[in-house]
C-alpha cells in the first residue's frame, strides 16, 4: 500500500504534468509546417503519457510488490511504462529537431527500448545479484544512447544554422545531466541499495521526469529553431524536412 506523503508527490507530479501538457498542446495549435507540427506533438505526448502514469501512480494501481530475496519491493511499475513510450518519443524530438535521417534515429530508439526493457529486468529481478547484473547490461545501453545524442545526432546538428545547432546544444546538455540521473537514483534507491527512503526517491524520480520532459519541451518549443523548422522550404539544411 502506497503512504500519504508518497500518492501527493504522484497527485503533485500528475498535475504538473498535465498542466505542461495542456500548455505545449495549446502552443502548437498555431504550428506551422510537418517538421514544427511534428515537433509540437511530440512534445505535449511526453507529459500526456507521463500524466497518466502518474495519476495511476496516485491512485495505487501503477504500483505492485514483487517478491525478491528476503522479502517484498514496492515496484512503481507505471514508470516503465511511461519511460518505454515517453524516452523513444524525447529521441524522436532531438531528430526531428536537426533533420536526422531514419536508420539514425532507428538507432537511437532501439537502444533506448533495450536500455528500458533490461531496466524493467533489473528492477523486477528477485536475486541481487541478477539485480545488479542487468542493471550493467542496461547501462551499457544508455551509454549507447548516449553516443547517439552526443555524437551521431550531435554531428547532424553542427551541420545546421545558429538556431538548431544552440538549441541542441542546450538540449543536449539537458538529456546527459538528467537521464544520467535514473540509474544512479535507481541504485542508490529501494531497487538498489537502499540509502535513499520511499517518498525522497519518489520526490528526486518526480524531479528528474519533470525537467527531462517538461523542461525539455519548454526549451525546444521556446527556442527560434522551431520557429524556423515551420519553413519547410527545404534550401537551408536546418528547415529541412527528413523525418516526418
Ligand atoms: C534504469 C535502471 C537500470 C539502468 C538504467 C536506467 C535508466 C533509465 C533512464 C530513464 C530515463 C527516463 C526519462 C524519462 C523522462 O521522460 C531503468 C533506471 C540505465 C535513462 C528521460
Amino acid at each position: 500500500m502506497v503512504d500519504l506523503p508518497v500518492r501527493s508527490v504522484f497527485a503533485v507530479g500528475a498535475a504538473l504534468m498535465g498542466l505542461g501538457a495542456l500548455y505545449f498542446a495549446v502552443r502548437g495549435l498555431d504550428a506551422e509546417g510537418p517538421r514544427s507540427r511534428g515537433l509540437h506533438v511530440v512534445t505535449a505526448l511526453v507529459p500526456t503519457i507521463a500524466f497518466g502514469s502518474y495519476l495511476a501512480m496516485a491512485l495505487g494501481v501503477g504500483v505492485a510488490e514483487v517478491p525478491v530475496r528476503g522479502g517484498t519491493l514496492e515496484v512503481h511499475w507505471a514508470r516503465y511504462a511511461d519511460w518505454l513510450f515517453t524516452t523513444p518519443l524525447l529521441l524522436i524530438a532531438l531528430g526531428l529537431l536537426v533533420g536526422a535521417d531514419t536508420e539514425t534515429v532507428f538507432g537511437a530508439v532501439a537502444a533506448d527500448a533495450f536500455m528500458i526493457v533490461t531496466g524493467i529486468a533489473a528492477t523486477l529481478s528477485g536475486v541481487r545479484l541478477y539485480r545488479y547484473a542487468w542493471w550493467g547490461v542496461s547501462t551499457v545501453a544508455f551509454l549507447l544512447v548516449l553516443y547517439y545524442v552526443f555524437v551521431a545526432l550531435g554531428r547532424r546538428a553542427r551541420e545546421l544554422g545558429e538556431a538548431t545547432r544552440e538549441t541542441y546544444g542546450v538540449l543536449r546538455g539537458l538529456v546527459g545531466v538528467t537521464w544520467a540521473g535514473y540509474p544512479v537514483w535507481w541504485l542508490v534507491g529501494t531497487a538498489g541499495v537502499g540509502l535513499v527512503p520511499p517518498p525522497m526517491e519518489v520526490l528526486g524520480f518526480t524531479f528528474l521526469d519533470l525537467v527531462a520532459k517538461v523542461g525539455f519541451g519548454t526549451v525546444l518549443l521556446r527556442s527560434r529553431a522551431v520557429a524556423d523548422a515551420t519553413d519547410a522550404s527545404g534550401s537551408d539544411p536546418s528547415s529541412g524536412v527528413s523525418v516526418d
